[in-house]
Formats: structure tokens, sequence, C-alpha cells
């Protein structure tokens, strides 16, 4: 596959925009095994469960998905990534994300966890998203949009909420402004196969989708420069990802072997974190 991007551009944009799209990271073979996954995941999906995350869509995570493997380990993506610089990178899970025709908007979120080690106040993102979209995405059927930098300074959005709770997921008030649209948000339409990346403190939405087809993204939750985190945030990845894929088999966990966090350690897992402090600084730099 023919790529022509600069790697140090796309890390420089990560760094400092907090997000860059990697143009043709996921073949055809690969995506048709993940939308084949990706069916038998929504056809698992009852109603009621839709009723619960009316405002992504789905939220389904890896846990019984092994089939997700061969993305989440996908060797093109990750030697990509090695030449941005970002080394020992560790998987917690992957998610998947599917907003059938007519589903609404997703409110604007960060997803950072770990806002109680320093590493979350540096210019090296703790935790970073891949999200690989499934259909070619644009605003009419539910693009990504993004405050880019917003991983650099403290927002309004900061205190409005974290992200994912039951009722913002249900979407019960509508009129919450974090469905709003904000000054300076920017769209992020894609093709299907590339890879957006993004820093997990940057606040990041989607339109709705007004088209007649379902959206999916198939988001995925790493951890560059693992050993370099606090400790007890090494503990929680390193037990949540294992807990997560217990049941995946030996020939699954194979495909993403190096990027299975192993935290050798005592220190017991860090508590959640999911806002802030002041150490964030109230405007960008
Ligand atoms: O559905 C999307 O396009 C975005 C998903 C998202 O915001 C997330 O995975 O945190």
């Amino acid at each position: 596959m023919v790529t022509t991007f600069s790697p140090e551009r796309l890390a420089k944009q990560l760094r400092e925009d907090g997000f860059c799209v990697i143009p043709n990271m996921a073949d055809q073979a690969l995506l048709g095994k993940t939308r084949a996954c990706v069916e038998k995941a929504l056809a698992e999906y009852d109603e009621e469960l839709r009723e619960k995350t009316r405002a992504p869509g789905s939220l389904i995570d890896s846990n019984f998905y092994p089939e997700l493997a061969d993305l989440i380990g996908n060797p093109l993506a990750l030697e990509t990534l090695g030449q941005m610089g970002l080394e020992d990178i560790k998987f917690w899970k992957a998610v998947i994300i599917s907003k059938p025709p007519g589903g609404p908007r997703l409110y604007w979120h960060q997803d950072c966890i770990m806002w109680g080690d320093p590493r979350a106040y540096s210019d090296c993102a703790p935790m970073i998203f891949l999200m690989y979209y499934l259909e070619d995405t644009r605003r009419e059927n539910g693009c990504l949009r993004l405050l880019a930098r917003s991983h650099t300074y403290r927002h309004v959005l900061h205190d409005m909420g974290e992200a994912h709770t039951k009722d913002v997921n249900r979407m019960d008030n509508p009129e919450d402004p974090r469905f709003l649209d904000y000054p300076n948000e920017v769209d992020v339409p894609v093709k299907a196969g590339d890879l957006v990346v993004g820093d997990a403190r940057m606040f990041h939405a989607t339109h709705e989708n007004a088209s007649t087809e379902q959206r999916t993204v198939i988001t995925i939750w790493f951890h560059p420069f693992f050993s370099d985190l606090q400790e007890d945030t090494q503990s929680w990845i390193h037990a949540a990802m294992r807990q997560q894929h217990e049941t995946w088999s030996a020939d699954a966990l194979a495909k993403i072997a190096p990027l299975i966090p192993n935290y050798q350690g005592d220190v017991p897992p860090m508590e959640l974190t999911r806002t802030p402090d002041e150490r964030l600084p109230r405007q960008s730099a």
C-alpha cells in the first residue's frame, strides 16, 4: 500500500491539535472482517440496550469480540504510530459505536480517565484513541467533530459533567448544552479505512446521522509510553485489559501480543479521575 504522509507532521499535529488523520490504514479485507463482527455484535444488541445508548448509537466493548484482534493489532497502523515516535503502546479495550439511520448527535466529551496522573498534564498523552470508520463519513451521516487543542486547556465543557454517564447516554435531556455547537469546532469527514488518531483529553462529538445507512466506528484505546505512567495507572490498565478480555482465545491474544499491558508491581489500581484539576491551565498556551 502506498502511503504519502509524513509521520513527523502527523506527530506534531497530534501533539499540538490533539488529532491527526492517517489515510488508508485498513484495507478492504480488514474492513470486511470487521464489518462482519459488527453485524454479529449489533444482532445481539437489543432495543433496550439501544435506548440506554441513544446518543452514541451503541457502546459494545471488545470483551466478547475477539474478531476485533486483527484491527486492534493492525501491523500497518502500529508501524505508523512507531514512525510517529509513539513507543511502548499498550491496549485497554475497543468499542463498537454504531449510529443507526436517524441517530442523534453524540454529546461533547473527553475520555481521559487518569487525570490523577501527572502525565495527563504533560504534552505526552496518557491515552489516545484510534478511530476506524467502516463507512465514508460526512456531516450528513454523523461524522466526528472536535475542538482542536482542547486537550491543552480548561474548557467550559469540563464543568458540564463526565463522559458516558447513564443520563447523557440515554439522552434524558436533549437540551443538555453538551449537544450544542461550540466556537471553532471542526468536522472530520474520512474515508472508510482511514484512521483518526486523537488525544483522549480532547473534546469530541459527532453530528447526527441524517442518512438512511448506519455509520459505525471502532474506537480503540491505547496508552503510549505505558511504563512512564504512574504505577497505579499501569496497574489499572493491566487489570482492566486482562479482565475484559479473559475469554479471548490464545490465537486472538497472539494478534495483539505486543500491546498487552504487563505491570509486575504491587500498587493497587488507580481510582478513575475523569475531570482535570487546577493543573490544567485556563487558557490555551
Ligand atoms: O461515534 C463517533 O464517531 C465518535 C465516538 C467517540 O466519541 C468515542 O469513541 O469516544
